[in-house]
């Protein structure tokens, strides 16, 4: 069975995309390969951090790897947070601090269209590839539900009445962003298998 890394440190992410992969591969985590860093993002767009997450990895380990970089994007904020989306309220990555700005952001806009996407970096054999899903929604008024992470409470995908954090992970899986990005990964390592 083929290995790979998930560069990653957020668990959640962790725990959706190996719903998604089953047994079909073995996904090793940061903390399962004994490495510990923050995986730095400095750049301006979600395929350059996520290559960056992705090589960081791959220039320690020299094992086959992926990473993913997500960010949501609101229409009325001209696509912000975007690429910032982790630290729209500071350093701190707090999810409620970045919930709480977006609502004040959006206070008064009738345009709530906003839309999750997720680009994943694959390093294999030293080459890279790219998958992105794309999930469009809309940004509540006042945040309902506790499960998920991030701005799952104040999402609501297109085609479901309950937003992210009010789903189960395999309710959220059937329209999430990250399962769309990790299906054509899937697909991508079948037919080079
Ligand atoms: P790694 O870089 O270690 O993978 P991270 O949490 O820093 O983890 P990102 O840079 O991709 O990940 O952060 C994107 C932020 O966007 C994340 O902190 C959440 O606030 C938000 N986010 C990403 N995916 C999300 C999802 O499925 N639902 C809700 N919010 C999400």
């Amino acid at each position: 069975m083929r290995t790979l890394i998930f560069a990653t440190n957020n668990q959640h992410k962790i725990d959706e995309i190996k719903k998604v992969i089953g047994e079909q591969f073995n996904i090793i985590t940061l903390q399962e390969a004994g490495i510990n860093i923050d995986i730095p993002e400095p750049h301006d767009t979600l395929e350059a951090n996520a290559t960056e997450k992705s090589t960081t990895i791959y220039s320690i380990t020299k094992l086959d790897c992926f990473s993913e970089d997500t960010g949501l994007e609101v229409e009325a904020l001209n696509g912000e947070p975007g690429v910032r989306s982790a630290r729209y309220a500071g350093d701190g990555k707090n999810f409620q601090a970045n919930i709480d700005l977006l609502l004040n952001n959006l206070e008064n806009r009738t345009n709530r269209k906003a839309r999750f996407r997720t680009v994943i970096s694959l390093l294999m054999d030293g080459k890279e590839f790219f998958f992105e899903g794309i999930c469009e929604g809309e940004i509540i008024q006042q945040q309902s539900g506790n499960k998920g992470f991030g701005y799952d409470p104040v999402f609501i995908p297109l085609g479901s009445s309950k937003t992210f954090a009010e789903m189960s992970m395999d309710e959220k899986n059937v329209f999430s962003h990250r399962r769309k990005a990790t299906d054509l990964l899937l697909q991508f390592l079948a037919e080079i298998k």
